[in-house]
C-alpha cells in the first residue's frame, strides 16, 4: 500500500513539473542566424542582433553555411572566452562551436542556456571573417521568466 501511493505522489510530482516546464518550453524562439542572409561574410549580426532581441533563456540559434567547395568560402562557429578576445577577434583561447560542415542542410542550432554573454564569432581565415567580415556577434539572453508574450 505505501508503495502504491508513493508511486502516486511521484506519478503527481511529475505532472506538476510538467505543467510548469512546458509553457516556457513551448515559448523557446528559434531564430536562423542573418534570416535569408545566413551565416556568411559581410551581414552585419550586430544589426541582426538589435533587430531580433530580446532573447531569452532557450531560445536557439541556428547557423546555416554550406561546406567548403569551389566557389564557397568555409565558415565556422567559434564562442570567445571574453569581450576583449571579441573585439579583438583573438581566437587563441576560443572555443570551436561548429566546424565547417556542421553548418550544412539544416543547420547548426545552439540553445543558450546560459544567461551570460555569447560572444560569437566566424574562426576561419585565421579570424579575418570576424575582423573585417562582420561574423560576430554577442548575444545575452534574459531570464525566461521575463518572457511577456
Ligand atoms: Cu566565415
Amino acid at each position: 500500500m505505501e508503495g502504491k501511493s508513493s508511486t502516486t505522489l511521484v506519478a503527481t510530482a511529475i505532472a506538476l513539473v510538467m505543467l510548469v516546464l512546458m509553457p516556457e518550453a513551448s515559448h523557446a524562439e528559434r531564430f536562423v542566424v542573418g534570416d535569408a542572409a545566413r551565416w556568411t561574410w559581410g551581414y552585419n549580426y550586430t544589426d541582426w542582433v538589435i533587430k531580433k532581441g530580446p532573447f531569452f533563456q532557450n531560445d536557439s540559434l541556428v547557423f546555416m553555411y554550406d561546406p567548403p567547395n569551389a566557389t564557397v568560402h568555409a565558415h565556422s562557429v567559434y564562442m570567445m572566452r571574453n569581450a576583449a578576445d571579441y573585439q579583438s577577434c583573438n581566437l587563441k583561447a576560443a572555443k570551436l562551436v561548429a566546424n565547417v560542415m556542421q553548418g550544412a542542410g539544416s543547420g547548426y542550432e545552439f540553445v543558450l542556456k546560459k544567461r551570460k554573454p555569447h560572444y560569437f564569432v566566424c574562426g576561419e581565415r585565421g579570424g579575418i571573417h570576424c575582423t573585417m567580415g562582420q561574423m560576430k556577434f554577442i548575444v545575452k539572453p534574459k531570464s525566461s521568466a521575463c518572457r511577456d508574450d
